[in-house]
């Protein structure tokens, strides 16, 4: 009976392990973790520079950023700058009211080439619908750290309900 409730113990701990190397392993690739603007932003005017940081040390080699006009025109100045993990370019000034986008090509220190674009509006937001408002101080990455001990937890409480069913059942006599 020992044995058994060990042998359950350890599967149930190796589903908790398999969970954390499966959750580790899809996001161990390189990710955006903020714009310059904030993706889908509206502002009054160009800024002077657009940027891209992301959750790893990038490769000073193979690096593109380009900004785009809604006609697929290149309004960027420059070349990319690469500064750690933040890729940025100059953007011409000023632009007429419109979308643009930002497209970018890095490689991450794995070798890995990533590419993410977002968008900003220039012009006053339509009438219909409100103007978005972002805090730039909210942490990108506290929803999904929330998420992952939210996993966690309900692993362990799955394993400890399991378990105990288990032993229950085990030490029942058997008829
Ligand atoms: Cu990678």
């Amino acid at each position: 009976m020992r044995i058994l409730a060990i042998r359950i113990v350890g599967g149930a701990l190796a589903v908790v392990a398999m969970t954390l190397l499966a959750l580790g392993g899809a996001s161990a690739h390189t990710q955006v973790l903020s714009t310059s603007p904030d993706d889908g932003a509206h502002l009054l005017s160009a800024p002077e520079v657009v940027s891209a940081t992301f959750d790893q040390t990038l490769l000073p080699a193979g690096n593109a950023m380009v900004v785009l006009d809604s006609d697929r025109h290149n309004v960027s100045i420059g070349a990319a700058k690469l500064r750690g993990s933040t890729i940025s370019i100059g953007v011409r000034s000023p632009l007429p009211d419109g979308r643009y986008q930002v497209a970018s090509r890095v490689i991450s220190s794995d070798g890995h080439p990533i590419e993410a674009s977002f968008t900003f509006i220039i012009g006053k937001p339509p009438a219909s619908t409100p103007p978005v408002v972002r805090d730039v101080n909210e942490p990108g990455s506290g929803e999904s750290r929330n998420g992952l001990i939210a996993i966690v937890i309900g692993t362990l409480a799955i394993g400890i309900v399991v378990i105990w069913l288990v032993a229950r059942r085990v030490r029942r006599p058997v008829g």
